[in-house]
């Protein structure tokens, strides 16, 4: 499992005033953003995602609230928590996500390399194993 899959987001401001953060293509994020969209109004203990993607990199933030990802590409599987505007975790191609919701009023915001083509996900999980055993996703 890649360990720098958690970034810090750059951040600048102040209790008195605020605070605001950023990314950048390229500088940031591996990869040139082409879509963005987010999911709210979401209930506690909800379980969303439960797929791969083929192709499509993605980098999540949780600008309010509480979500949890686990991470799972096939061998092993990590935890993390999106509980800061500031962490944004990075989901390259190949790693299986399940995302729950912890606080109620959690937003999650997604920056995806491409467009929404339903035909990049696999949404069996034995169909995933398959194509990480074969190294579908190896270098
Ligand atoms: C992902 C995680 C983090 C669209 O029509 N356009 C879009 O851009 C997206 C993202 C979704 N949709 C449709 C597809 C489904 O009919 O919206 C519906 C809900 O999508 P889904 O059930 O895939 O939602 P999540 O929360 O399980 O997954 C989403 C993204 O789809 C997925 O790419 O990685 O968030």
């Amino acid at each position: 499992m890649n360990s720098s899959l958690l970034r810090r987001i750059r951040t600048r401001g102040s209790t008195e005033q605020g605070f605001l953060s950023f990314f950048e293509s390229g500088n940031d994020v591996p990869f040139t953003i082409a879509r963005v969209y987010y999911i709210y109004d979401v209930p506690v203990e909800t379980r969303r995602g439960m797929h791969v993607h083929k192709t499509l990199q993605q980098v999540l933030w949780c600008p309010y609230g509480e979500i949890e990802v686990i991470l799972d590409d096939g061998n092993e599987k990590k935890s993390y928590l999106l509980d800061s505007p500031e962490k944004a975790l990075l989901v390259l191609r190949g790693y299986w996500h399940d995302m729950y919701w912890r606080k109620e009023g959690s937003v999650l915001c997604v920056a995806a390399s491409d467009y929404y083509d339903e035909a990049d996900y696999i949404r069996d999980y034995d169909e995933f194993l398959r194509y990480a055993q074969e190294g579908y996703w190896d270098k």
